[in-house]
């Protein structure tokens, strides 16, 4: 059996707080990448698509997301595809919570509660490749778990599982609700031989045997979600071993850029420069594979003489509008609040009181001249060994930049006099 497996398109997300040209956009991008997991769909020819929850972002449902799933629904049906929707918790089945009940062609199967459905997959000659079993939510607040309402299959063909759950302790949980909680011990014994599973919006392989698969968000939604989001396109077969290939379908890519040397930035200019070449860096290191368009979010920190500007929201727009431009991205926001005065530390570290006490003491650890013989353990954690030259060069990388904060949050305002 070949299928294609989305989660999490969230169609017709508000992204309040954002232009409306933007917001337009990104509501458009999340119908595109959707699009294009169906194209994905025809292309390869597969048997079924199968949509792993959170269709919908709540209860709106627009009549052009309308329009526009009806006619992929249709795609699929004219292509011999079937398509099985899971509701999730932002999508629930009933009236009640969730959005309006749709009017799909035949070739579409919804779970919309917490009954399991299975449901049978041809092939174009009609004959049985494999079996999902879909089981959905029908409220936004299930704290059942739902897979154990799911029958041990039986028999020689692929069995897949469709279902929008935190699994305990998949990374990256901790970000999501506790909703339709499950246990990866027990997925593991289920007898199925792939989770296709929604919720949490990264793309990740909890096992191998059986697959338990997130497939992440289809387009990212926050700067929380950054790098490639798109679907999974998967084969499974008795007879030899599966085949499972992320496919980057997103049109607009989350990113985050860390600019912290930004000493020397005394123009307007200047720091435009500085952070173009940052972006450039960080794309030529993580080249992505297809043209995406860019949301940013910039992130300066350190010591610089625009520390005032930078703080002040009108030039920070003035800089994020200029930056969009010579980025050339989709929309950008900057964030400064880790920027501080250039200060003077070796005035201050001749001071006798307990600042200069404290810059003395770092300036000691980080030559080397002084251990901290009684570390927290705990702050330690971050250490591979306890070799006392690895200790000391973890402790050096934690002072890093230390120097600039003990004045700042010492004397704040009053820290470049
Ligand atoms: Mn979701």
């Amino acid at each position: 059996m070949r299928f294609v497996h989305v989660a999490d398109a969230h169609l017709d997300t508000s992204f309040a707080g954002r232009t409306d040209a933007v917001r337009r956009r990104l509501r458009d991008a999340s119908r595109e990448a959707f699009r294009r997991a169906v194209d994905l769909a025809v292309r390869e020819d597969v048997h079924a698509f199968l949509v792993a929850g959170d269709l919908f972002d709540g209860e709106r449902l627009s009549f052009s997301t309308e329009r526009f799933l009806l006619e992929q629904g249709q795609r699929l049906a004219d292509h011999g595809v079937t398509m099985v929707y899971a509701t999730g918790n932002h999508d629930p089945g009933s009236l009640e919570s969730g959005p309006r009940t749709l009017p799909w062609p035949g070739n579409v199967r919804v779970a919309g509660d917490e009954t399991p459905h299975r449901i049978t997959i041809h092939d174009r000659e009609g004959r049985t490749v494999g079996f999902v079993t879909a089981i959905g939510h029908s409220s936004s607040r299930v704290v059942e778990d739902l897979s154990r309402r799911l029958p041990r299959p039986e028999g020689e063909l692929p069995e897949v599982a469709l279902l929008h759950t935190q699994v305990h302790a998949s990374p990256g949980s901790d970000r999501h609700h506790p909703y339709a909680p499950s246990e990866l011990t027990y997925l593991l014994r289920a007898g199925y031989d792939y989770w296709a599973l929604g919720h949490v919006h990264f793309h990740q392989a909890l096992a191998e045997d059986p697959h338990i698969v997130y497939a992440g968000s289809l387009q990212g939604r926050t700067h929380a979600e950054t790098g490639p989001h798109g679907a999974l396109l998967v084969e499974l077969s008795g007879l030899s071993s599966p085949s499972i290939s992320f496919r980057d379908l997103a049109p607009v890519r989350w990113e985050t850029l860390r600019v912290t040397d930004i000493e020397d930035a005394d123009s307007l200019d200047r720091l435009e420069r500085r952070i173009g070449l940052a972006w450039r860096a960080a794309r030529a290191a993580d080249p992505p594979a297809t043209s995406p368009e860019w949301m940013v979010r910039v992130v300066l920190s350190g010591p610089t003489p625009l520390w005032r500007e930078l703080r002040n929201e009108e030039d920070r727009s003035v800089l994020a509008g200029e930056l969009r431009e010579l980025l050339d991205c989709l929309d950008v926001v900057v964030v400064t609040e880790a920027v501080h005065p250039p200060l003077p530390i070796d005035d201050h570290r001749a001071r006798p009181d307990v600042l200069g006490e404290a810059l003395r003491l770092v300036e000691s650890l980080i030559a080397g001249q002084t251990r901290l013989e009684t570390l927290d353990p705990e702050a330690l954690a971050g250490v591979g060994s306890d070799e006392p030259a690895a200790v000391d060069a973890y402790v050096r990388g934690l002072l890093e930049g230390v120097e600039g904060e003990l004045i700042a949050r010492t004397l704040g305002e009053g820290a470049s006099r």
